[in-house]
Parts: C-alpha cells; structure tokens; sequence
C-alpha cells in the first residue's frame, strides 16, 4: 500500500480549490463535484506528494487528458437539443473581442474559403459555390463562457458534407479554422463530422449579418460560444494542434457543453 505524505500545513481541500482554479467552466465545475479530492489526484497521477506547484501541472495534464477523452466519448450522433421557432432570442447577441462597429466587413464578391491540408481538392470556394451546397437548418442553444446564453436559427451546409466534397482525409485529428480579422480555432474531426456542425452562411433564413460572421461561421451547438469561428476565410485538415484565440489564453480547448 501507498503512503501519502501531504506537506504538512497544505490542507488538501484548498489546494484541490485552486489547482481547480486554472481549469475552465464546466469542466472545472465537474471536476471540483467529481473527482476533487487529494486522493483522486494522487491516484490520478501516481505522485505521493502533491504541492502547490505539483497540483498545478498534474491539473494541467489532467486537462489534457479530459480533452481527449471528451473528444473520444461525445458520439458522433449525439445531438444537441432543438429548439423551436418562438424560442429564438431576439435580437441575438453580439460577441468578440472587439466591438460591433469593429467587426470584419468581409467582401463576398472576392471571398474565397481556402481549403489546406489533407484534402484532395485545395480548390478555394467562392460564396455562390458554398451556398449551393444542400442546405441544413437548426434552432440551438449558442452558450457563452462568460455566462450568457441565446437560442438562434442557424442555415447552411453540414461541415461533415462539405469535407466529402473537398476529399478530406477525415482519419486526420483536427481542423483549423481562420478568421478574416484572425481568430483562429482547432476542433477535432469528430466534432468536424458530427450532423449538427454546420457551415453557416444564414441567420434566421436571411444572409447572416456582419455581426454574426457573414459570410460564413462554424456553429457547433456541441461547443461552447468561443469554439464556433466567425468570418472564417480559410481552413486546413491536419494533423497538428494549431490551437485557437482563447485556447491559447488558457481557455479549455475541447469547449464541450
Ligand atoms: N472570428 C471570431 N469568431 C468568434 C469570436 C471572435 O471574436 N471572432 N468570438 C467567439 C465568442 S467568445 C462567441 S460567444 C461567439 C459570439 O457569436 P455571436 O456574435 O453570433 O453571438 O463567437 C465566437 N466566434
Ligand atoms: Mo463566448
């Protein structure tokens, strides 16, 4: 049998509190109810000494970890809930970084989606192309790492459809999307193929205003706010991690609800 040795005058369940800190909402919520207690992380981690600093990087990998297996549980057919018609907030939210006067007024007459990566067809997508695509409808729940949720009506093409025509190898790990003003995001390809992720070109049935990312947004209403890209102008299949805006600061990179 183990034995533990705690530092002596570190309580165990403040230390658990604050390596919990550096995690995000939800996952840190599940974490503190879930698994939150010396025991389980020393047994996580197999360390018998468990300080500050120790709880602070076993925390980071804990993160990683609990990406991965996110990743690798969420099915590829589990659906968000559907709303309807009446549900849809109105008017829907504004966010980025920046302010609505601020946000890209991209040009649809020289919009092109470049295609990157490993796909058969690196062809770029002019917006008549894309919109011809067979479109999907949804009314989901858009929720926000800063507290806030909106229902909203969202049409285009589904992503997993778009990624058949452009011959992508979908044994790839990842998708990277950029943005016109550069925000930038990377989601795994089973969250790229799953029914409900969507290359969103409207709002409502009406060409998706500027504020929302015309001309065309990744909504994923298995993702948090921060992991749908707006005003995106390029995509790559890959298989390196080429993180995102808010991941990179720390923000959890799976995003799941
Ligand atoms: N290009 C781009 N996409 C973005 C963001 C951004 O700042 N730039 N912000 C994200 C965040 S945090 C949220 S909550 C949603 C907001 O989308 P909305 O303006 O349609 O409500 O966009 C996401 N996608
Ligand atoms: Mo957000």
């Amino acid at each position: 049998m183990r034995i533990r040795k705690l530092i002596p005058g570190v309580d165990a369940n403040l230390l658990i509190k604050d390596a919990g800190k550096l995690m995000q909402d939800p996952m840190r919520r599940s974490f503190l109810r879930g698994a939150a207690s010396l025991g389980a992380l020393a047994f996580l981690t197999g360390c018998d000494i468990i300080d500050g600093d120790a709880a602070e990087g076993v925390l980071r990998k804990i993160s990683e970890l609990i990406d991965g297996a996110q990743a690798a549980l969420v099915s590829r057919t589990k659906l968000a809930p559907t709303l309807k018609e009446s549900d849809i907030t109105r008017p829907f939210p504004f966010n980025a970084y920046y302010t609505e006067d601020e946000a890209p007024a991209v040009d649809p007459a020289t919009y092109r989606l470049e295609v990157s990566g490993l796909v058969d067809n690196k062809k770029p997508w002019t917006l008549d192309e894309l919109h011809a695509l067979p479109e999907v409808s949804q009314i989901t729940r858009h929720v926000c790492v800063e507290g806030w949720s909106a229902i909203g009506s969202w049409q285009g093409a589904q992503l997993s459809e778009f990624l058949k025509r452009i011959g992508a190898d979908t044994r790839a790990k990842y998708i990277w999307f950029k943005c016109a003003e550069g925000y930038t995001n990377t989601i795994d390809m089973p969250t790229a193929l799953h029914p409900q992720t969507q290359m969103t070109f409207k709002f409502d049935n009406k060409i998706l205003p500027r504020a929302y990312g015309f001309p065309m947004k990744i909504r994923m209403p298995t993702k948090l706010g921060y992991k749908n890209p707006k005003y995106v102008v390029a995509m790559e299949v890959t298989n390196t991690d080429h993180g995102g805006y808010w991941e990179n600061q720390g923000y959890n990179w799976f995003g799941g609800l």
